[in-house]
């Protein structure tokens, strides 16, 4: 075996004994779309599956990082593992936005049951990427019982991040224009559970009850699961207890109606897309000139002397010959 397979091995062992720079290193890899992450990927895929992912999404300032803390403390009264996921899907560098949140979770960044990746995850190619299911699948394997993932950023996140979760959390507040607004950002599509937070201002029992009538209007199949609607004060830990409940139930919800291994084979496919996309990318810009390939193409497009499709068939075709 080479020195390099070996590394990743040795990586991937320390990882799944829980030491948490091996699990850093991994996510890194990932972030950086690693060679070796094809040998990664096939160490790992047999040990995952365990984790609850958890996504938390909502608008601006509504408390997603406070609440992710909070969740985190709960969580590990409970002798949970916890991993946080904290992705940027609208910048290509990790860091600078996700650096308030960091701070936000100094409180856990000691402890060896919890561990905390940032990570910029571009959308590869037409907004498919393997970066999110990938690092769940580094904390996971690692022994994680729960995953946060939380979303920096606004409006297309909030729909990706319900691609990814098993459950969807989406936080709302008083005084942020949440409530009735939310049945126009389709919000309501994508929470399994609610929670309204800042709980300790006015206002916070009108946006429930605006929730309850929009959750009550929407078309719901026989059988479907009913979001429940949480009230918290994050910042001081003020029914969290009530929201990791909810969140359990949702998880025994899921398993008994087959709907869990429905969300994570979509979670696969595209991710599996993603990395097949990338692969014939990496063919035709690698195997070929480009010149001759790619760029004599799109002249011929311009010229009119060929249409896009059928050039497309030829790009695709050189790749895969
Ligand atoms: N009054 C009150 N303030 C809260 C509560 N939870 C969070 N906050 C405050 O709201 C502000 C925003 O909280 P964050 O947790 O950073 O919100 P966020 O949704 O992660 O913000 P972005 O990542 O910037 O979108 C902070 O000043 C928090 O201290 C709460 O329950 N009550
Ligand atoms: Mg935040």
């Amino acid at each position: 075996m080479s020195r390099r397979a070996e590394q990743v091995d040795d990586l991937v062992a320390r990882a799944r004994d829980g030491e948490s720079r091996a699990v850093a290193r991994l996510v890194s890899m990932v972030e950086d779309g690693s060679p070796q992450l094809r040998q990664v990927m096939a160490a790992l895929t047999p040990h995952a599956g365990h984790a609850h992912v958890v996504g938390v999404t909502g608008s601006p300032g509504v408390g997603k990082s406070t609440t992710t803390s909070a969740l985190v403390t709960e969580l590990r009264k409970a002798g949970k593992r916890v991993g946080v996921l904290a992705v940027d899907p609208s910048s290509p560098f990790s860091g600078g936005a996700l650096l308030g949140d960091r701070i936000r979770m100094q409180d856990h960044a000691t402890d060896p049951g919890v561990f905390i990746r940032s990570m910029a995850s571009r959308g590869h190619l037409g907004g498919l990427s393997w970066t999110t299911p990938q690092a769940l699948r580094v904390l996971d394997a690692a022994g994680c019982d729960v995953v946060v993932v939380e979303t920096v950023g606004v409006g297309q996140s909030e729909v990706e991040i319900a691609g990814t979760a098993d459950t969807t959390v989406v936080l709302m507040a008083p005084g942020l224009g949440d409530g009735i607004q939310a049945a126009k950002a389709g919000i309501l599509e994508i929470g399994d559970v609610y929670a309204v937070n800042k709980a300790d201002r006015d206002g916070a029992e009108q946006v429930r009850r605006e929730l309850r009538s929009a959750i009550a209007l929407a078309d719901r199949p026989e059988g479907a699961w009913k979001p429940p609607i949480v009230l918290t004060v994050a910042q001081e830990g003020r029914g969290v207890d009530e929201l990791v409940s909810e969140l359990d139930r949702h998880r025994t919800w899921l398993e008994e109606h087959g709907e869990l291994v429905r969300r994570r084979t979509c979670r696969a496919r595209e991710e599996i897309e993603a990395i097949a996309v990338a692969a014939l990318r990496e063919r035709w810009e690698g195997g070929i000139d480009v010149h001759d390939g790619l760029d004599a193409l799109a002249e011929a497009v311009v010229a009119g002397v060929k249409d896009p499709y059928a050039a497309a068939d030829e790009l695709v075709a050189s790749a895969t010959d």
